[in-house]
């Protein structure tokens, strides 16, 4: 099972370079990583705002954690994967009531709508984390990219920097 999941993620980095490649004329997203995730919130090249990022942290022995965003699209599509630079393998989870029981489930995509702000937060959807690579720690740095098919059948890669925090930053609580 384990390993089909990463065989899944190597897809996905595949995926990535091409979305890559494919937009090397566009400067912002050329510059990748650092660069495209400092300028994450005010770039109108990028298929979508994001904001209130942040990693939950985890101790040693945790081999899971969870990343919170919110996401503001400028097109129409589908949150369809993501992979971090600190866990071996990172998936869109929902978050339900079951009884009294609460239960994640992955899911293969997250429907985004042009204009409509979608959250991943505690005890909703979130980036699931798993095989973590080691603690994180509070202030620490994690990257994220977010995998985005336009309704046009673009496919799109967007860098993210979340910050390790015990609890959703403050932007996010006045949200
Ligand atoms: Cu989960």
């Amino acid at each position: 099972m384990k390993h089909v999941r990463t065989l899944l993620v190597a897809g996905l980095a595949v995926a990535a370079l091409q979305a890559c490649s494919k937009h090397e004329e566009h400067p912002a997203m050329a510059m990748g990583g650092q660069a495209g995730a400092a300028m994450h919130t005010q770039d109108m090249t990028m298929p979508c705002k994001v904001s209130n990022v942040w990693v939950r942290s985890a101790g040693p022995e945790l081999k899971t954690s969870a990343a919170y965003l919110t996401l503001e699209p400028f097109v129409d599509g589908n949150l369809v994967g993501v992979i971090s630079d600190a866990a071996g393998v990172a998936e869109i989870h929902s978050m339900t009531m079951d009884g009294d029981v609460m239960r994640m489930r992955k899911v293969d995509s997250v429907p985004l709508k042009k204009g409509m702000e979608f959250d991943f937060k505690p005890n909703d959807y979130h980036i699931m984390l798993m095989d973590l690579k080691g603690p994180l720690t509070v202030g620490q740095t994690v990257n994220l990219q977010l995998f985005i098919e336009t309704a046009a059948g673009e496919k799109l890669e967007i860098p993210v920097k979340a910050t390790v925090a015990d609890q959703p930053p403050m932007a996010s609580m006045a949200h």
